[in-house]
């Protein structure tokens, strides 16, 4: 069994920092569960362009106000706690966080470590990723 704490992973290579979110990875790959689990933190008054394409990704918002907009259609939803959005086409879209959001996200394939977004929004393959050092 696996118990992993928010408060030991702030500060570590779990905790991956980039200019518009927090991203706490609670598990990764080689937690071995096939997916990875974050508690993410959108600073207020941002805005995320992703496009997870190598990746399915499931979203729920158990904190703050946003807007979620998908790129192909412009169609937009509001995002508010309870809520919960799955990439299962790997859509692109952008995530605005008219407040503080704090998103519980879920990676398939697990991510590995500390994956940072490419130019184009998504992350890479699991394969060229670097396993973090034990
Ligand atoms: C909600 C969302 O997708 N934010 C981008 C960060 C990503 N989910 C992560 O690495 O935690």
């Amino acid at each position: 069994m696996l118990v992993n704490r928010l408060a030991e992973i702030e500060g570590t290579e779990r905790d991956v920092g980039a200019p518009t979110f927090q991203s706490r990875r609670l598990l990764l790959a080689d937690d071995g569960m096939g997916f990875s689990f974050h508690d993410t933190i959108l600073h207020a008054g941002s805005e995320t362009t992703m496009w997870y394409r190598h990746h399915l990704e499931a979203v729920y918002c158990i904190d703050g106000e946003g807007e979620l907009e998908e790129t192909d259609s412009g169609v937009v939803h509001q995002i508010l706690p309870g809520t919960l959005y799955a990439l299962d086409q790997n859509d692109r879209h952008k995530l605005r966080a008219l407040t503080e959001l704090r998103m519980i996200c879920v990676f398939n394939p697990a991510l590995t470590g500390g994956e940072v977004h490419q130019p184009d929004g998504s992350y890479p393959p699991a394969e060229r990723t670097p396993a973090p050092a034990p």
